[in-house]
């Protein structure tokens, strides 16, 4: 059948990213639910999962991948979630500021900037286009907020400035977290603190803010993609609420593919 040869096609594997990311657990699910049993996930980064996604667009050759919004990879490329009638990936989500308990505490105008840190999908977009672009991120960061006066005045509106106190953030290098964590140094830094970046893997980034080596991270999925990671350290952070809202993750694929819902994986 025409099913079988979109199997074959891509030699029955999905595209994935680091294994520590929500979407992996979500698309393993995904297999299982959808009794996709001859089907693989293989693992790889962000970066990886784009460069075999370009290759495979530009030859106009069937690909299956771990996709999320906001993603600059919808306005490179016509794309297209696969429908998930199961519901595996969930309904929309939120990525919300988590900080380590302690923090407003210790520095109170860093507590508060994570906590009016809010933004739009479209705004983070241009963020990461520009990074997408070659813009290097603290580059395509800086260029924002100084294009952003107005919304970077809104998130930092009676915090108190810093004298030199280091501030440590982490991140994963998925593209929208290098451009929310890159923005969020940058509004930091103009304010006075001294700010480090860590680069980890999904596990550390929440195991950091929940032993305090982390001040926050921006990066949580909620409230299914890190559930948990949530769960796993509740009490032992601080949720400061969503700073984006309308992400989403599922299983993407050009729009020239003949496809259109998980279930057509199925023979
Ligand atoms: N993502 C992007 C992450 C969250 C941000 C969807 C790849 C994940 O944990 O799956």
């Amino acid at each position: 059948s025409n099913k079988a040869s979109l199997g074959e096609s891509v030699e029955y594997k999905i595209t994935g990213i680091d294994p520590g990311a929500g979407i992996m657990k979500a698309t393993a699910a995904a297999l299982e639910e959808y009794e996709l049993t001859d089907w693989e996930l293989i693992e790889g980064s962000g970066a990886a999962m784009t460069a075999s996604l370009k290759k495979a667009y530009d030859d106009e050759e069937p690909i299956i991948i771990t996709g999320w919004t906001p993603h600059w990879m919808f306005s490179k490329f016509d794309l297209k979630y696969l429908e998930d009638p199961k519901g595996v990936y969930g309904e929309a989500e939120n990525i919300n500021s988590i900080a380590r308990n302690g923090l407003a505490e210790d520095l109170p105008g860093v507590h508060k900037v994570l906590d009016q840190f809010h933004w739009t999908p479209d705004e983070m977009g241009v963020v990461m286009s520009s990074i997408q672009d070659g813009t290097s991120p603290e580059d395509a960061a800086a260029a924002w907020v100084e294009e952003n006066t107005d919304k970077v005045a809104e998130w930092t509106k009676d915090a108190q400035e810093g004298n030199g106190e280091e501030v440590k953030l982490a991140y994963v290098a998925w593209d929208s977290e290098i451009a929310s964590t890159n923005v969020v140094a940058k509004v930091l830094q103009d304010l006075g603190y001294e700010v480090t970046l860590s680069q980890v893997e999904a596990g550390p980034m929440w195991a950091g803010v929940a032993d305090g080596s982390i001040d926050a991270h921006i990066a949580g999925w909620l409230p299914l993609t890190h559930a948990d990671q949530y769960e796993k350290y509740e009490g032992d952070f601080e949720d400061l609420g969503a700073n984006l809202e309308g992400a989403k993750t599922g299983l993407v694929v050009p729009e020239y593919m003949d496809i259109d819902s998980i279930e057509d994986l199925k023979e």
